[in-house]
Protein backbone atom coordinates (compact mmCIF):
# COMPACT_ATOMS: atom_id res chain seq x y z
CA UNK A 1 0.00 0.00 0.00
CA UNK A 2 2.94 1.96 1.48
CA UNK A 3 4.52 1.52 -1.89
CA UNK A 4 2.02 2.07 -4.08
CA UNK A 5 1.26 5.45 -2.55
CA UNK A 6 4.38 6.53 -3.29
CA UNK A 7 4.61 5.18 -6.72
CA UNK A 8 1.23 7.50 -7.13
CA UNK A 9 2.77 10.14 -5.63
CA UNK A 10 5.57 9.85 -8.00
CA UNK A 11 3.56 9.58 -11.14
CA UNK A 12 1.50 12.61 -10.14
CA UNK A 13 4.58 14.56 -9.61
CA UNK A 14 6.30 13.84 -12.90
CA UNK A 15 3.01 14.67 -14.48
CA UNK A 16 2.70 17.71 -13.11
CA UNK A 17 6.40 18.90 -13.82
CA UNK A 18 6.12 17.83 -17.40
CA UNK A 19 2.48 19.57 -17.74
CA UNK A 20 4.18 22.76 -16.20
CA UNK A 21 7.49 22.60 -18.40
CA UNK A 22 4.60 22.57 -21.22
CA UNK A 23 2.81 25.19 -20.17
CA UNK A 24 6.06 27.57 -19.89
CA UNK A 25 6.90 26.35 -23.06
CA UNK A 26 3.57 27.44 -24.64
CA UNK A 27 3.80 30.65 -22.89
CA UNK A 28 7.04 31.23 -24.30
CA UNK A 29 7.21 33.72 -27.10
CA UNK A 30 10.18 32.94 -29.99
CA UNK A 31 10.28 36.57 -31.15
CA UNK A 32 11.84 36.71 -34.68
CA UNK A 33 13.29 40.18 -35.32
CA UNK A 34 13.81 41.98 -38.65
CA UNK A 35 17.64 43.51 -39.72
CA UNK A 36 18.43 45.13 -42.47
CA UNK A 37 22.45 44.98 -41.55
CA UNK A 38 24.86 42.63 -41.61
CA UNK A 39 26.84 41.11 -38.39
CA UNK A 40 28.83 43.84 -36.64
CA UNK A 41 27.24 47.07 -37.93
CA UNK A 42 26.44 48.95 -34.51
CA UNK A 43 22.40 48.57 -34.98
CA UNK A 44 23.47 44.69 -35.20
CA UNK A 45 25.18 44.65 -32.33
CA UNK A 46 22.55 46.48 -30.37
CA UNK A 47 19.83 44.25 -31.52
CA UNK A 48 21.73 41.29 -30.46
CA UNK A 49 22.66 42.58 -27.11
CA UNK A 50 18.74 43.43 -26.80
CA UNK A 51 17.83 39.97 -27.33
CA UNK A 52 20.49 38.32 -25.27
CA UNK A 53 19.00 40.39 -21.85
CA UNK A 54 15.22 40.05 -22.65
CA UNK A 55 16.42 36.24 -23.25
CA UNK A 56 17.88 36.62 -20.21
CA UNK A 57 15.81 38.69 -17.75
CA UNK A 58 12.72 37.08 -18.78
CA UNK A 59 14.58 33.34 -18.08
CA UNK A 60 13.07 32.56 -21.30
CA UNK A 61 9.62 33.75 -21.35
CA UNK A 62 10.52 35.76 -24.26
CA UNK A 63 12.75 34.34 -26.81
CA UNK A 64 14.05 36.95 -29.11
CA UNK A 65 15.96 35.87 -32.28
CA UNK A 66 17.59 38.61 -34.99
CA UNK A 67 17.83 37.88 -38.66
CA UNK A 68 20.53 39.90 -40.24
CA UNK A 69 20.73 41.17 -43.72
CA UNK A 70 17.14 41.31 -44.13
CA UNK A 71 16.72 37.61 -45.05
CA UNK A 72 13.30 38.11 -43.89
CA UNK A 73 12.16 40.06 -46.35
CA UNK A 74 13.03 44.22 -47.69
CA UNK A 75 12.28 47.12 -45.41
CA UNK A 76 8.55 47.67 -46.50
CA UNK A 77 7.45 44.05 -46.96
CA UNK A 78 9.16 43.52 -42.78
CA UNK A 79 6.93 46.40 -41.77
CA UNK A 80 4.03 44.96 -43.14
CA UNK A 81 4.93 41.94 -41.17
CA UNK A 82 6.01 43.41 -38.42
CA UNK A 83 2.22 45.54 -38.06
CA UNK A 84 0.23 42.09 -38.62
CA UNK A 85 2.08 40.15 -36.64
CA UNK A 86 4.04 37.86 -38.33
CA UNK A 87 7.46 39.56 -37.07
CA UNK A 88 7.93 40.36 -33.62
CA UNK A 89 10.50 42.92 -33.63
CA UNK A 90 13.16 45.11 -35.32
CA UNK A 91 15.04 48.22 -36.04
CA UNK A 92 13.09 50.35 -38.90
CA UNK A 93 14.49 53.80 -40.74
CA UNK A 94 11.30 56.10 -40.48
CA UNK A 95 11.82 56.57 -44.46
CA UNK A 96 10.49 53.46 -45.81
CA UNK A 97 7.55 53.67 -42.71
CA UNK A 98 6.24 56.84 -44.47
CA UNK A 99 3.95 55.62 -47.07
CA UNK A 100 3.09 53.47 -44.06
CA UNK A 101 2.63 55.53 -40.74
CA UNK A 102 2.12 58.99 -43.13
CA UNK A 103 2.62 61.02 -39.74
CA UNK A 104 6.17 59.89 -39.81
CA UNK A 105 6.69 61.31 -43.52
CA UNK A 106 7.49 64.51 -41.90
CA UNK A 107 11.35 62.80 -41.21
CA UNK A 108 11.61 62.66 -45.09
CA UNK A 109 11.93 66.68 -45.43
CA UNK A 110 15.26 67.28 -46.39
CA UNK A 111 17.15 69.23 -44.25
CA UNK A 112 14.44 68.93 -41.57
CA UNK A 113 16.81 68.39 -38.05
CA UNK A 114 19.49 71.07 -37.53
CA UNK A 115 21.93 68.05 -36.38
CA UNK A 116 21.79 64.94 -35.26
CA UNK A 117 21.78 65.97 -31.43
CA UNK A 118 19.06 67.87 -32.63
CA UNK A 119 16.77 65.04 -33.91
CA UNK A 120 17.87 63.37 -30.87
CA UNK A 121 16.59 65.69 -28.14
CA UNK A 122 13.58 65.94 -30.50
CA UNK A 123 12.93 62.23 -31.13
CA UNK A 124 13.65 61.67 -26.84
CA UNK A 125 10.98 64.21 -26.05
CA UNK A 126 7.37 65.04 -26.15
CA UNK A 127 7.48 65.41 -29.94
CA UNK A 128 8.85 61.72 -30.27
CA UNK A 129 6.05 60.50 -27.98
CA UNK A 130 3.94 61.58 -30.55
CA UNK A 131 5.40 59.92 -32.99
CA UNK A 132 5.27 56.64 -30.95
CA UNK A 133 1.46 57.34 -30.36
CA UNK A 134 1.19 57.15 -34.39
CA UNK A 135 3.47 54.04 -34.88
CA UNK A 136 1.46 52.52 -32.16
CA UNK A 137 -1.48 53.21 -33.72
CA UNK A 138 -0.58 51.60 -36.83
CA UNK A 139 0.56 47.85 -34.51
CA UNK A 140 3.87 49.33 -33.67
CA UNK A 141 5.40 49.67 -30.24
CA UNK A 142 8.10 51.90 -30.28
CA UNK A 143 10.88 51.04 -27.35
CA UNK A 144 13.34 53.37 -28.49
CA UNK A 145 14.77 55.53 -31.44
CA UNK A 146 18.05 55.01 -32.73
CA UNK A 147 20.69 56.92 -34.48
CA UNK A 148 21.44 57.02 -38.67
CA UNK A 149 23.57 59.87 -38.97
CA UNK A 150 23.09 62.20 -42.00
CA UNK A 151 22.60 60.80 -45.67
CA UNK A 152 24.76 62.04 -48.02
CA UNK A 153 24.73 61.38 -51.98
CA UNK A 154 27.68 59.39 -53.42
CA UNK A 155 28.13 58.16 -57.04
CA UNK A 156 30.39 56.38 -59.59
CA UNK A 157 30.85 59.67 -61.85
CA UNK A 158 32.24 62.80 -59.84
CA UNK A 159 32.17 64.90 -56.80
CA UNK A 160 29.13 67.02 -56.04
CA UNK A 161 29.69 70.33 -54.92
CA UNK A 162 26.58 72.33 -56.17
CA UNK A 163 23.11 70.68 -57.73
CA UNK A 164 23.89 71.06 -60.83
CA UNK A 165 26.28 68.38 -60.09
CA UNK A 166 23.91 65.88 -59.49
CA UNK A 167 22.06 66.77 -63.03
CA UNK A 168 21.41 63.57 -65.27
CA UNK A 169 22.78 61.28 -62.44
CA UNK A 170 20.70 57.83 -61.76
CA UNK A 171 20.41 57.71 -58.04
CA UNK A 172 18.74 55.05 -55.86
CA UNK A 173 16.17 56.46 -53.41
CA UNK A 174 14.31 54.90 -50.49
CA UNK A 175 10.89 53.95 -51.29
CA UNK A 176 9.37 56.93 -50.20
CA UNK A 177 7.76 59.87 -53.18
CA UNK A 178 9.56 62.42 -50.90
CA UNK A 179 12.81 61.42 -51.94
CA UNK A 180 11.51 61.28 -55.26
CA UNK A 181 10.76 64.59 -55.06
CA UNK A 182 13.68 65.28 -53.77
CA UNK A 183 15.92 64.11 -56.39
CA UNK A 184 14.26 65.38 -58.88
CA UNK A 185 14.44 68.95 -57.74
CA UNK A 186 18.30 68.20 -57.47
CA UNK A 187 18.01 67.29 -61.02
CA UNK A 188 18.98 63.81 -60.69
CA UNK A 189 17.16 60.37 -61.99
CA UNK A 190 15.45 59.04 -58.68
CA UNK A 191 15.22 55.22 -58.67
CA UNK A 192 13.45 53.53 -55.99
CA UNK A 193 14.99 50.39 -55.00
CA UNK A 194 15.13 48.05 -52.43
CA UNK A 195 19.00 48.43 -50.44
CA UNK A 196 19.79 44.83 -51.40
CA UNK A 197 19.88 45.29 -54.88
CA UNK A 198 21.71 48.64 -55.05
CA UNK A 199 25.10 47.22 -55.00
CA UNK A 200 24.92 45.07 -57.84
CA UNK A 201 22.82 47.76 -59.38
CA UNK A 202 26.15 49.88 -59.11
CA UNK A 203 28.91 48.01 -60.53
CA UNK A 204 26.77 47.57 -63.50
CA UNK A 205 25.99 50.89 -64.26
CA UNK A 206 22.10 50.86 -63.93
CA UNK A 207 22.50 53.10 -61.14
CA UNK A 208 24.98 55.89 -61.19
CA UNK A 209 25.40 56.47 -57.61
CA UNK A 210 22.88 56.11 -54.29
CA UNK A 211 23.05 58.11 -50.57
CA UNK A 212 23.25 56.84 -47.36
CA UNK A 213 25.44 57.41 -43.94
CA UNK A 214 29.11 55.92 -43.98
CA UNK A 215 28.54 52.81 -42.17
CA UNK A 216 25.74 51.60 -44.64
CA UNK A 217 28.04 52.94 -47.73
CA UNK A 218 30.83 50.87 -46.24
CA UNK A 219 28.75 47.64 -44.84
CA UNK A 220 27.40 47.59 -47.95
CA UNK A 221 30.35 47.64 -50.53
CA UNK A 222 28.82 50.45 -51.74
CA UNK A 223 32.41 52.47 -52.15
CA UNK A 224 33.48 49.64 -54.24
CA UNK A 225 31.89 51.00 -56.75
CA UNK A 226 31.34 54.72 -56.13
CA UNK A 227 34.23 56.65 -55.48
CA UNK A 228 32.50 59.74 -54.71
CA UNK A 229 30.98 60.88 -51.65
CA UNK A 230 29.70 64.64 -51.36
CA UNK A 231 28.64 65.25 -47.82
CA UNK A 232 24.87 67.04 -48.59
CA UNK A 233 24.16 65.65 -45.23
CA UNK A 234 20.69 66.19 -47.10
CA UNK A 235 18.51 63.99 -44.71
CA UNK A 236 18.64 63.16 -41.01
CA UNK A 237 16.32 60.34 -40.44
CA UNK A 238 15.76 58.61 -36.89
CA UNK A 239 15.35 54.96 -36.54
CA UNK A 240 13.16 52.69 -33.94
CA UNK A 241 13.42 49.85 -32.33
CA UNK A 242 10.07 48.36 -32.32
CA UNK A 243 7.47 45.35 -31.23
CA UNK A 244 4.83 43.75 -32.97
CA UNK A 245 1.86 45.16 -30.67
CA UNK A 246 -0.06 42.08 -31.25
CA UNK A 247 3.34 40.05 -29.41
CA UNK A 248 3.45 43.06 -27.43
CA UNK A 249 0.32 42.56 -25.77
CA UNK A 250 0.66 38.92 -25.16
CA UNK A 251 2.97 39.55 -22.39
CA UNK A 252 2.30 40.81 -18.77
CA UNK A 253 3.32 43.90 -17.70
CA UNK A 254 6.60 42.65 -15.99
CA UNK A 255 7.84 41.44 -18.95
CA UNK A 256 6.73 44.30 -21.16
CA UNK A 257 8.86 46.60 -18.39
CA UNK A 258 11.92 44.28 -18.94
CA UNK A 259 11.40 44.80 -22.82
CA UNK A 260 11.25 48.43 -22.80
CA UNK A 261 13.90 48.42 -20.25
CA UNK A 262 16.58 46.31 -22.52
CA UNK A 263 14.65 48.85 -25.32
CA UNK A 264 16.38 51.64 -23.60
CA UNK A 265 19.74 50.23 -22.85
CA UNK A 266 19.76 49.00 -27.23
CA UNK A 267 19.33 52.92 -27.92
CA UNK A 268 21.98 53.75 -25.75
CA UNK A 269 24.21 51.15 -26.99
CA UNK A 270 23.72 52.32 -30.65
CA UNK A 271 23.99 55.62 -30.52
CA UNK A 272 27.20 55.48 -28.73
CA UNK A 273 28.88 52.54 -30.93
CA UNK A 274 27.19 54.72 -34.15
CA UNK A 275 29.65 57.98 -33.52
CA UNK A 276 32.74 55.04 -33.15
CA UNK A 277 31.70 52.78 -36.29
CA UNK A 278 31.09 56.41 -38.43
CA UNK A 279 34.88 57.33 -37.94
CA UNK A 280 36.13 53.72 -39.19
CA UNK A 281 33.67 53.22 -41.68
CA UNK A 282 35.53 56.65 -43.05
CA UNK A 283 38.62 55.55 -42.37
CA UNK A 284 37.83 52.52 -44.38
CA UNK A 285 36.34 53.59 -47.57
CA UNK A 286 38.93 56.87 -47.67
CA UNK A 287 41.86 53.60 -47.49
CA UNK A 288 40.07 52.10 -50.50
CA UNK A 289 40.14 55.54 -52.18
CA UNK A 290 37.10 57.36 -52.12
CA UNK A 291 37.35 60.75 -52.61
CA UNK A 292 35.06 62.52 -49.22
CA UNK A 293 34.45 66.58 -50.36
CA UNK A 294 32.84 68.81 -48.25
CA UNK A 295 29.99 70.94 -49.66
CA UNK A 296 30.05 74.35 -49.06
CA UNK A 297 26.84 75.63 -50.44
CA UNK A 298 24.34 73.59 -48.88
CA UNK A 299 21.80 76.59 -48.93
CA UNK A 300 21.68 76.01 -52.77
CA UNK A 301 20.71 72.31 -51.92
CA UNK A 302 17.87 73.50 -49.20
CA UNK A 303 16.72 76.19 -51.96
CA UNK A 304 15.53 73.71 -53.78
CA UNK A 305 13.68 71.92 -51.39
CA UNK A 306 11.20 74.80 -50.54
CA UNK A 307 8.59 73.49 -53.16
CA UNK A 308 8.66 69.93 -51.55
CA UNK A 309 8.12 71.54 -48.27
CA UNK A 310 4.93 73.59 -49.84
CA UNK A 311 3.16 71.44 -51.22
CA UNK A 312 3.85 68.76 -48.09
CA UNK A 313 2.47 71.37 -45.54
CA UNK A 314 -0.55 72.16 -48.95
CA UNK A 315 -1.18 68.12 -48.80
CA UNK A 316 -0.90 67.74 -44.78
CA UNK A 317 -2.72 69.59 -42.87
CA UNK A 318 -1.46 70.46 -39.46
CA UNK A 319 2.36 69.80 -40.64
CA UNK A 320 3.58 73.35 -41.01
CA UNK A 321 3.30 74.05 -37.20
CA UNK A 322 4.64 70.37 -36.82
CA UNK A 323 7.77 71.24 -38.75
CA UNK A 324 8.30 74.80 -36.77
CA UNK A 325 7.91 73.30 -33.58
CA UNK A 326 10.75 70.49 -34.40
CA UNK A 327 12.97 73.21 -35.76
CA UNK A 328 12.15 75.04 -32.44
CA UNK A 329 13.65 72.73 -30.55
CA UNK A 330 17.53 73.19 -29.56
C1 LIG B 1 20.29 52.60 -43.81
C2 LIG B 1 19.19 52.28 -42.82
C3 LIG B 1 18.42 51.09 -43.29
C4 LIG B 1 17.93 51.29 -44.71
C5 LIG B 1 19.04 51.71 -45.62
C6 LIG B 1 18.55 52.04 -47.03
O1 LIG B 1 20.98 53.75 -43.39
O2 LIG B 1 19.73 52.02 -41.54
O3 LIG B 1 17.33 50.83 -42.44
O4 LIG B 1 16.90 52.25 -44.69
O5 LIG B 1 19.73 52.82 -45.09
O6 LIG B 1 19.09 52.95 -47.63
O7 LIG B 1 17.63 51.37 -47.51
Amino acid sequence: MKTRMTFRHATIATVSVSLLAAAVSAQAANWRGWNIHPDGYPNTVALEAFAEAVADRTEGRVSPRIYNNAVLGDQSDAIEQTRNGALDFANFNMGPMGPIVNKTNVFSLPFLFTDIDQMHTVMDGEIGQRFADALEEKGLVVLSWFDSGARSIYNTRRPINTPEDVQGLKVRVMNNDLYVEMMEALGGNATPMAYGEVYQSLTTGVLDGAENNFPSFESSNHYEAAEYFSLTEHLIIPECLCVAKASWEKLSPEDQEIVREEGMAASEMQRALWVESSDESRQIVLDHGVQINEVEDKAAFQALMEPIYERFIANNPGTGELIEEIRAVE
